[in-house]
């Protein structure tokens, strides 16, 4: 209830609403409505009631809880169950479990805070409190395992669609996972699978965006490296829920484009998109180093490096200089 009503209190934006008019909206009582407006403002919501006129939401706490997030979702799949926490370990586990108790194809998990977010290959992912988003999402689609990494592409091209769609911003891909904006990681994406041998289960996508740090949050060793949405729009903040609800809206559209006609059109808007791409690069990977020009990627999302001899290298995994 409380997310219709933040819907309606937010649709009207600057003008008042009567009580009588939401308690007709909404199908409760003017007592509930009162009640619902308390506990919005327990949260941080600043809500004017004047007599005679009714109520006016005056002050949005900048929160992504899953109320905010469903007030501003547009899509009918993705979203449409979601889970939020203040903090936990890693959305990616909650989502996991979840996923083995049956959730449906498009529930959410989103966390304010992780204090063991998980990047790839182990790596640590820093998720501080109050200024980015967290979030993993449950598919199901019924694709062979080795189709999966498709889906982190797929993902690179909705979250940085999802960016640019919310915040006017031009984010760009690095192969194979990494958001960049002037050339620093704004969001990471880890894709897990839970699968059988020749069948998909249920793929598992994290994606951390960095929204409203400020350069000097984050740690020592990430101060050169990464990089925040507001931190390039000139240190003005976004309003959290508003990135998810675009991000997921671009989630969908893609992902059933995906199921109904493949991967090509994703390919190749990947490759617009992508930083990588014609230039000269350098993949290191826990095998070998390899030096050449990024040609594109292949429809299972590897990477292609043509070396000085000429030939090709295909690339399955590694981290790109
Ligand atoms: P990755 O392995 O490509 O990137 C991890 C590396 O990125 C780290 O080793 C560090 O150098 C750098 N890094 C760590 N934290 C940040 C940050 N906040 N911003 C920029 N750079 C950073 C990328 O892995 C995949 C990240 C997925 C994170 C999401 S959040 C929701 C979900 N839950 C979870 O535990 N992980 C995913």
């Amino acid at each position: 209830m409380r997310d219709k009503l933040l819907q309606l209190l937010e649709g009207a934006s600057d003008t008042f609403i009567s009580g009588q008019e939401i308690s007709r909206q909404l199908g409760i009582t003017r007592t509930a409505v009162w009640k619902h407006m308390e506990e919005l403002r327990k949260n941080g919501y600043e809500v004017e009631a004047v007599p005679r006129k009714g109520y006016r939401l005056t002050h949005t706490p900048n929160l992504a809880s899953a109320d905010e997030i469903k007030a501003r979702l547009t899509t009918s799949r993705l979203g449409t169950s979601i889970t939020y926490k203040q903090e936990v370990a890693s959305t990616q586990e909650v989502a996991h479990q979840l996923s083995r108790e049956g959730a449906p194809e498009g529930t959410v998990v989103a966390a304010d805070t992780q204090i063991k977010g998980k990047g790839r290959l182990n790596r640590e992912w820093y998720s501080p409190s109050g200024t980015g988003l967290w979030f993993s999402l449950i598919l199901r689609p019924d694709i062979i395992p080795q189709r999966a990494p498709q889906l982190t592409l797929m993902t690179a091209v909705a979250v940085t669609e999802g960016i640019h769609a919310a915040t006017g911003l031009h984010p760009q891909i690095k192969w194979p996972n990494d958001i960049l904006m002037e050339g620093k990681k704004t969001a990471g994406i880890l894709t897990e699978m839970q699968s059988e041998p020749d069948r998909v289960q249920a793929v598992i996508i994290g994606i951390g965006l960095n929204i409203n740090q400020r350069k000097d949050q984050f740690p020592e060793e990430l101060k050169d490296k990464a990089t925040s949405l507001a931190e390039e729009n000139g240190g003005v903040s976004f309003y959290r829920a508003d990135i998810i609800a675009a991000v997921l809206e671009r989630m969908e559209y893609w992902y059933y484009h995906y199921l109904d006609y493949g991967f090509s059109d994703i390919r190749r808007r990947w490759e617009e998109l992508a930083v990588t791409i014609g230039s000269q690069i350098t993949a290191v990977s826990v095998s070998k180093t390899v030096t050449g020009l990024a040609e594109g990627i292949t429809d299972d999302g590897v990477l292609l490096i043509k070396k000085a001899d000429g030939s090709i290298e295909q690339i399955y995994s590694a981290d790109i200089d």
